[in-house]
């Protein structure tokens, strides 16, 4: 028997939601989206450096950098636009979405984090979006981790949620504003022979 923490109501982990070969079409189409837009450590306003290395496809990318965090219709690195969100993307999507409560979805915005061996996400409260009555949805590829839940207060002790390729991690109605972050990756548990770390598809609807 395995037992896995309870996520709080409002949020919703759906395991092995998806197939390897699906897996292997979104990590496929994550690196087309990467030889557009690379994958580059996006930087806080104060200096510091996210661990993981970032990149975006959709109407919008959320980045930060000196001039602080936002979401942008152009990838501020080259002033193009972000590359469209990949077919493969939006068919996982509403595969996924089909039974749930968010089966109406509709993200512009798809941030790719990468994790490689030591990197981490700090617990964060997603609110730079225009409406907070959508959800955030994530994707995981490759290497396990920690995906931690907390409160609505950063001090708040979060549960930590172990998400796998191919697992999909709904947090919307009473969880959308929880703060969560990931604590640590698993290095060498990724099940896909082209990806060593963690990718996590992060949808939303930004504006
Ligand atoms: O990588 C993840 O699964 C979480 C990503 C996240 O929390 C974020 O990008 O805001």
């Amino acid at each position: 028997m395995s037992l896995f923490p309870c996520v709080p109501l409002g949020t919703l982990h759906i395991r092995a939601s998806l197939d390897q070969s699906t897996q292997t079409n979104l990590l496929n189409d994550a690196f087309k989206v990467s030889e557009e837009a690379p994958f580059s450590h996006a930087r806080t306003k104060s200096g510091g450096v996210y661990s993981a290395k970032m990149t975006n496809c959709g109407d919008v990318g959320w980045w930060s950098d000196a001039r602080g965090y936002r979401y942008t219709a152009v990838d501020p690195r080259s002033g193009i636009p972000w590359p469209r969100i990949p077919k493969s993307f939006n068919e996982a999507l509403k595969a996924v979405l089909s039974e749930t409560d968010e089966a109406g979805f509709k993200p512009d915005a798809c941030l790719i984090n990468h994790y490689t061996a030591n990197a981490k996400m700090g617990l964060h409260q997603d609110k730079d979006e225009a409406n907070f009555s959508q959800p955030i949805i994530t994707i995981s590829l490759g290497a396990a981790a920690d995906f931690l839940i907390g409160g609505f207060a950063r001090s708040d002790k979060p549960i930590a949620a172990l998400v796998e390729s191919g697992d999909v991690l709904i947090m919307g109605g009473e969880s959308r504003m929880r703060f969560h972050g990931i604590r640590k990756i698993y290095p060498g548990t990724s099940p896909l022979p082209d990806l060593e770390g963690r990718l996590s598809l992060t949808f939303r609807k930004a504006t």
